[in-house]
């Protein structure tokens, strides 16, 4: 049987490389996969959180999957805290971790800075806790953008050395899912930077929950060269911002680069980011409006995720003790 696992951190906003990268790719996969979609909240307290913006942006994403398309009745929907099983199998599973393997995290070092010695065990252990979501259900398919591509070799990784450990075929190894042209939406203002919910630059990413002004805005001020957008691929490539520009109307258009960039072809960017913003506006604005309304009845999302943890629980939880009877913990 194949089963999806994926997630997302409630850690702010959430942005088009959420969706292009992430979400939209949900929607098309609930047809044909066991779903099983998470907000990972404890992955999001690896960073300092405010506890009331924690739980407003978990009913946040909550809202975003459903408004997005993501069917809760079909697929299982829930916030990671309320399935005890994931932390006490990351605590296993971190047992079997090489810090070897951590230590080759770039996240890790991304997030941690400078000041590694201050960051918290959390955030390096972060990719374990990953593995133990992923492999508390036996997922075999993980959909994920390419920034995710290290933490999900390191979930299989850690599934054989569990199978080679106490010499049983019992994890899957987990594939990763990465599709298309929107698995890596860079910045808005730095093509070489990934966009992201923690950039302090509100003017580097379009929210899900921007209104056609903010996306208009936010792409007029997108950096850009001066020259006009060129004929062919190579000579895009070596332009970032102008590359990631052309790579998100191509994700929202579903059209391959080389035809996104045939249409605009040595026309300036105040043609194309006009189209641009069309084509965002068009896709994000009903998504937005409906993760509005869902948020305004709290009572509603509450719902969805009690029953998707559940659900959840009663995949995990035999799951979780055959794992303990494996590794010889008594369960008297
Ligand atoms: N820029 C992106 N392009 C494509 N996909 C992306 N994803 C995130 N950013 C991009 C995909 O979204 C899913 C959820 O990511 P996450 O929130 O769990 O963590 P993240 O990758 O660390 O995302 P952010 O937005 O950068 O959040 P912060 O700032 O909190 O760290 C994943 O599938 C990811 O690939």
């Amino acid at each position: 049987m194949n089963r999806i696992f994926s997630g997302i951190q409630p850690t702010g906003n959430l942005h088009l490389g959420n969706y292009l990268g992430a979400i939209r790719n949900w929607v098309a996969l609930q047809n044909a996969y066991e779903c099983i979609f998470c907000i990972v909240d404890l992955h999001a307290l690896t960073l300092p959180q405010d506890p009331d913006e924690l739980r407003a942006s978990t009913r946040e994403v909550t809202a975003a999957y459903i408004a997005a398309g993501v069917d809760p009745e079909r697929c299982i929907i829930f916030n990671q805290s309320m399935v005890s099983a994931h932390a006490e199998l990351a605590w296993l599973l971190s047992c079997i971790t090489p810090l070897g393997w951590l230590n080759r995290m770039t996240q890790f070092k991304e997030k941690a800075g400078k000041q590694r010695d201050l960051a918290g065990l959390g955030l390096y252990a972060y990719p374990v806790l990953m593995a133990a979501d992923i492999l508390g259900y036996k997922a075999t398919h993980v959909p994920v953008g390419e920034d995710q591509k290290q933490h999900l070799e390191l979930a299989r990784d850690i599934a054989g050395a569990f199978n080679r450990r106490y010499e049983r075929d019992f994890f899957p190894l987990p594939e990763p899912q990465i599709f298309g042209t929107g698995t890596r939406v860079m910045s808005l203002r730095d093509g070489t930077k990934k966009m992201s919910k923690s950039d302090p630059s509100d003017y580097s990413r379009i929210n899900m929950t921007d209104d056609r002004d903010t996306v208009a805005l936010k792409i007029r001020r997108a950096k850009t060269d001066p020259e006009p957008l060129p004929g062919t691929i190579e000579a895009l490539e070596v332009r970032p911002e102008a590359d990631n520009l052309v790579g998100i109307y191509a994700a929202l258009a579903d059209q391959s680069r080389e035809t996104a960039l045939q249409k605009f072809a040595g026309q300036n960017f105040s043609v194309f980011k006009e189209a641009l913003t069309e084509l965002s506006v068009a896709t994000l604005g009903p998504i937005g409006g409906e993760m509005r309304r869902l948020v305004a009845d709290p009572g509603h999302i509450d719902a969805v995720l009690r029953r998707g943890a559940e659900r959840a629980a009663a995949i995990a939880e035999p799951i979780l003790r055959e794992v303990k009877d494996i590794t010889g913990l008594l369960r008297p």
